[in-house]
């Protein structure tokens, strides 16, 4: 039976006991994951966690260690300076194991049955001895619980697989924030042998192009009738996608969604396709029976071993690598100038002078970045 004192060692700061439930008796963690500088005891009367070298946390991941790989990604996670030398230095020593995973990106309206499908998608990748991580990346919504607890009982199943290793969204931060920590978590797990990624997007907004950027084949997750508008399907997402899968093809509701399917091909034929050389089609599959998951984890196959053959995959991920490091010194840049000091001073003044017409905008920028260059604190 669950043991309602004890959360997992992936859980939140400050969650609640909704992440009591998958863990079993026994399990022991600290309240956010980090080890605690004093050695006492926790309510369930085990020591706290030490704190682990870089050895421990690199020996620990690459062995498959389920335990520290939480603890690993928890450090990643971490918004403490004193935790960034630490992670970065970890992650440096797995990058030689990281990579040889497929690392796919879900994504779709809300309900659209994304977490279903990952869940039926999952237990299926199991049997065939393969190790799923499953991530979610929720960069527009400070708020995640709801959709943490959705997916606990939606991934019910896969959440007490051995093979299967679910992951919530790290909890609120900047954009880039919640990118840099969900990209390292990927590198993580698959140091931890995880063979296939599935990161589910949750909220809307910038979510899909975030993780796009983060995944090799990109699916969107669609329902017949919903309407193109209600499903925010313009032209742009669609664009992105590798794959587009008509979901919940069942009882009454199949012959609508191969009709759908049918329609989304036709549109398909008239777009630009996501990645070189390969053609996005639409496929239809209920994540409530089964039907056609086999079909469309051949498909995301087939584009594994087109893209790698053609080098368009690694092609892919050194732009990816690269886009990260400059969207990181970018938001880095942002982030000190808005702080600076002496920018923060004059800002109020220039603003309010460029609104009124008293200064040309131009002329405004080299006011605020001669000081922001003259004055760095
Ligand atoms: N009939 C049918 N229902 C489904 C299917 N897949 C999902 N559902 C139902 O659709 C509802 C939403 O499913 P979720 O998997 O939570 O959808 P989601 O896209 O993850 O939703 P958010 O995480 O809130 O964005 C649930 O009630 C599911 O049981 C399917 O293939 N067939
Ligand atoms: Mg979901």
């Amino acid at each position: 039976m669950a043991n309602k004192n004890t959360k997992p060692e992936w859980a939140p700061q400050g969650a609640g006991r909704e992440f009591a439930g998958r863990v079993m008796s026994g399990v022991a963690g600290g309240h956010d994951g980090m080890p605690g500088n004093q050695d006492r005891t926790g309510r369930t009367g085990v020591p706290r966690r030490r704190r682990l070298s870089v050895d421990e946390y690199v020996d620990g991941v690459t062995s498959g260690d389920r335990n520290i790989l939480g603890q690993a990604i928890t450090l990643v996670e971490s918004n403490a300076p004193a935790h960034l030398e630490l992670s970065q230095e970890v992650l440096r020593r797995v990058l030689s194991h990281t990579g040889r995973s497929i690392r796919v990106g879900i994504t779709g309206v809300p309900g659209a049955g994304k977490s279903t499908f990952i869940e039926t998608l999952g237990m299926h990748l199991c049997e065939q001895d393969h190790r799923v991580a499953v991530l979610a990346v929720d960069p527009s919504s400070k708020v995640t619980r709801g959709s943490i607890l959705g997916d606990k009982t939606r991934m019910e199943q896969l959440s007490r697989n051995q093979r299967a290793f679910i992951r919530p969204s790290p909890s609120s931060g900047t954009l880039g924030g919640v990118t840099r920590k969900s990209r390292e978590t990927i590198l993580v797990c698959e140091a931890a042998g995880f063979d296939v990624i599935l990161v589910e997007t949750v909220g809307v907004g910038q979510s899909e192009t975030t993780v796009r950027s983060m995944v090799d084949f990109f699916l969107l997750v669609m329902i017949a009738g919903a309407g193109d508008e209600l499903q925010g399907i313009k032209k742009g997402i669609m664009e992105l996608a590798d794959a587009l899968l008509v979901n919940k093809a069942d009882g009454d509701n199949k012959p609508r969604a191969k009709a759908a399917q049918l329609e989304y091909n036709r549109a398909l034929h008239y777009l630009a396709p996501a990645t070189d050389g390969w053609q996005t089609r639409a496929y239809s599959c209920s994540s409530l029976t089964g039907e056609g998951i086999p079909e469309l984890w051949a498909v995301a196959e087939a584009f594994h071993k087109q893209t790698l053959d053609s080098g368009v995959l690694e092609k892919r991920r050194r732009a990816q690598t690269l886009d990260w490091v400059y969207s990181m010194v970018e938001e880095h840049l942002r982030a000190s100038f808005f702080q600076h000091a002496g920018v923060e001073r004059i800002r109020a003044e220039i603003e309010h002078q460029v609104m009124w017409g008293r200064l040309p905008p131009t002329a405004a920028v080299q006011r605020l970045i001669a000081e922001f260059e003259g004055n760095r604190d």
